[in-house]
């Protein structure tokens, strides 16, 4: 069952009382018990020895009559069941979505027009390409899949963090996955697309350009789950009670800002903390945090699609908001951790199929797709049609009745003689009212297998985008390309690549082509469409544009030693509580450092294990001794000279200047960035500071690789 914030999970888990959750209803189920109950097998007879099997003598051969040692090898041995194909490495919690506005006028759908109902919600964020036990901090596009327990069955929208897609038709999703995942022979590189493979496909695939654009922003390289928008990316169908369609779009906007890490950051949180995002939206919710998104539609009418520039059924095209603005119609906040990881997480089963009375399907010709694909990959991963019973997938808000019966692990078996329909024993019938009416579009034509010419321009919006960011986001995305292809063995993948981007803009792909150190620009890569260059930037697709308004939600990393000044220790820790964030004391030894008036403050981390990469900010409060010790340990040196480069803002007491000396950084480096805490009233102003994310202009001083 869903575990909400204030609740003690320690006490929980030290007894070993495992529930889970079983029916509809939502009754629990002891299946391990506590500590005073009897071990027994699966078949309930109680276990006398579970340390040793059962062996002839002291010394001799194991029995196989042994049948506790034999079942709980076997249970062991089929513990696992087949990873996801793609976003196999998630994290998932629960929450609740309230409505605002009332979408009558659209849909009947009640999740869309009951103003004030709380609809119970599952949220598993996801990475796309890494095996389940890859790191958090990938350059990848993250999985936002969110299944609404409607009153009308259950809702999905398999979302993600990037509106738009790789490809246009879902027949070529296994060659885009296969590219992109290890290669067949040699099975790596693990969890990232750097690597010949990829950029081949993408390269021969220009449908896939505007979705790049959006890869190698920092989008892929997000500092959290809760500072992440989501999308749903096709366009989706609203039928109201007349039957009348139109189309919309999905949208989470979270309340927490935008924001992401840089590159050489995301690479060290993955050594330093390969959990990082899963840890972090574990945190939040138990310290009480929670994040919140509203969720946002952008209507609009088939008169509208006819006249809009590009295809609305082109999955790798977007409606910018200044076009169609996003109506934020309710919002939801995820603030239940799961009870078993495996129970929920692991065997939550999303489909894009799942829709509601009320809500339905475009053209798009990767939304078709996707409808077969998810139900058939349930199939597979969770070993039966029933996947349905278990108990994260059942509907909570309304019954279910229907004849399907039997098959592997069937747990919801009804009782009586009738299983057909119509029959004359009573039991459920169809509902033409209340039942899901398909919206009834009028197709005609012949049957083709093409692709139509209305979705051939695949440059446009790519500039659109890059025009968009702001330049230090331009250059990231600049960094990001020479990085990956210089992972490239063949030069002509490197340069079909830059011939892209010269379609795109002709100063990145020069900037791209210098970083790569190509001997000349390569011509222009054909295109069918002629790109446009006349597309207007949008504010909204800019991180940096849209980011956290305060300090609030984030982290600080305070460095302490013995002897150092507790008063500012004290105040920054009250003040960082009244603003809604989070601190981490770090100090030499575990067990803390004794400050100035003889009171212990306790350490998160010891230093080699707290690296600067994993806050937001820092302050160095540290003693003259300490900070001199400190100046002679490598961790403590990185921890100030990556927070420095990596535009973090940084709060220093004068004792600590010798530390920030044998860092190697000079007086001059010392920018605005830097502030000087003299006593307790400089802390509010450097928390002020800190609500600016970062200080982006030192990135220019500080990294010119690609630029
Ligand atoms: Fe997909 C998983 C999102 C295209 C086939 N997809 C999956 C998940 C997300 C998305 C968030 C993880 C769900 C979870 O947490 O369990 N996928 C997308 C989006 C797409 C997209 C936003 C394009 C707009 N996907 C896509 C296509 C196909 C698939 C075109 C196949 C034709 N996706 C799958 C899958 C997965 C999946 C193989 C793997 C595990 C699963 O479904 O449950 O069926």
């Amino acid at each position: 069952m869903a575990r909400k914030i204030g609740e003690d999970k320690g006490a929980k888990s030290a007894a070993r009382e495992f529930e889970t959750k079983t029916g509809a209803g939502g009754e629990l189920h002891q299946i391990a018990g506590s500590s005073g109950d009897v071990l027994t097998t699966q078949q309930g007879v109680p276990v006398a020895d579970d340390q040793n099997s059962l062996r002839v003598g002291e010394r001799g051969p194991t029995l196989l009559e042994d049948f506790h040692f034999r079942e709980k090898i076997f249970h062991f041995d089929h513990e696992r069941i087949p990873e996801r194909v793609v976003h196999a490495r998630g994290f998932g919690v629960h929450g609740t979505f309230t409505l605002n506005e009332s979408l009558e006028e659209f849909t009947s759908a009640k999740v869309l027009t009951e103003v004030g109902a709380k609809t119970p919600m599952f949220v598993r964020f996801s990475t796309v390409v890494g095996n389940k036990g890859s790191f958090d901090l990938a350059r990848d596009v993250r999985g936002f899949a969110a299944k609404f327990y409607t009153k009308e069955g259950n809702w999905d929208i398999v979302a993600k963090n990037i509106p738009v897609f790789f490809i246009q038709d879902a027949i070529k999703f296994p060659d885009l996955v296969h590219a992109a995942k290890q290669t067949p022979d040699r099975g790596f590189p693990q969890a990232q697309t750097a690597h010949d493979n990829f950029w081949d496909f993408i390269t021969l695939t220009p449908e896939s350009m505007h979705m790049i654009m959006w890869t190698m922003s920092d989008r892929a390289i997000p500092r959290s789950f809760r500072f992440m928008e989501g999308f749903g990316v096709h366009s989706f169908r609203l039928i109201n009670a007349e039957g009348k369609g139109t189309f919309v779009k999905f949208h989470f906007k979270p309340k927490q800002g935008l924001q992401s890490v840089l590159w050489n950051e995301a690479l060290k949180i993955n050594g330093a903390d390969p959990d990082f995002h899963r840890r972090d939206l574990w945190d939040a919710i138990d310290l009480g945090n929670p994040p919140e998104w509203d969720l946002g539609v952008q209507i609009f009418d088939d008169d509208f699609a006819e006249a809009f520039e590009f295809d609305v059924l082109d999955a790798t095209k977007i409606i910018p908001e200044e076009q169609i603005p996003v109506r934020r119609i309710g919002s939801f906040v995820l603030d239940g951790q799961v009870d078993n990881f495996f129970a929920e997480t692991e065997q939550v089963a999303f489909c894009t199929q799942n829709v509601v009375p009320g809500i339905g399907f475009s053209n798009d010709p990767l939304l078709q797709g996707r409808n077969f694909s998810y139900l058939d990959t349930q199939l597979k991963r969770l070993g039966s049609p029933n996947f349905t019973h278990i108990p994260i997938n059942q509907p909570r808000g309304c019954p279910v009745h229907n004849f399907q019966q039997d098959g592997h692990m069937a747990m919801n078996n009804p009782k009586g003689r009738v299983n057909y329909e119509p029959n004359s024993w009573g039991g459920p019938r169809e509902s033409p009212d209340r039942g899901y009416r398909h919206f009834a579009a009028g197709e005609a034509g012949p049957k083709l297998q093409i692709r139509s010419p209305s979705f051939n321009d695949h440059y446009s919006q790519a500039r659109q985008f890059f025009i968009s960011q702001t330049p230090i986001e331009q250059k990231h995305i600049g960094d990001a390309l020479v990085f990956e292809l210089s992972k490239c063995e063949r030069i002509d993948i490197r340069q079909r690549m830059v011939a892209h981007l010269r379609n795109i803009d002709e100063t990145l792909a020069t900037v791209v082509a210098n970083g790569l150190g190509l001997p000349k620009l390569p011509d222009p890569a054909p295109a069918a469409a002629t790109p446009r260059t006349d597309l207007p930037p949008s504010d909204a697709l800019s991180i940096v544009k849209n980011g956290p308004e305060s300090f609030a939600g984030r982290k600080l990393g305070i460095l302490i030693s013995d002897g150092a000044p507790a008063a500012l220790v004290k105040e920054l820790t009250k003040e960082i509580k009244r603003l809604g964030a989070v601190y981490e004391i770090i100090a030499p030894k575990t067990a803390g450092a004794l400050l100035d008036d003889g009171t212990i403050a306790e350490a998160k981390q010891k230093i080699d294990g707290g690296p600067s990469v994993l806050y937001d900010a820092v302050a160095l409060i540290l003693s003259a001794e300490g900070a001199a010790q400190l100046s002679m340990d490598k961790a403590a040196k990185d921890f100030v000279s990556d927070a420095h480069a990596h535009c973090k803002f940084i709060a220093y007491v004068d004792d600590a200047l010798p530390l920030i000396q044998r860092a190697g950084l000079l007086e001059s480096d010392m920018d605005e960035g830097f502030v000087r805490l003299e006593g307790a009233d400089d802390v509010e102003p450097f928390l002020a500071l800190c609500g600016q994310v970062r200080l982006w202009d030192r990135e220019f001083k500080v990294d010119l690789d690609a630029a």
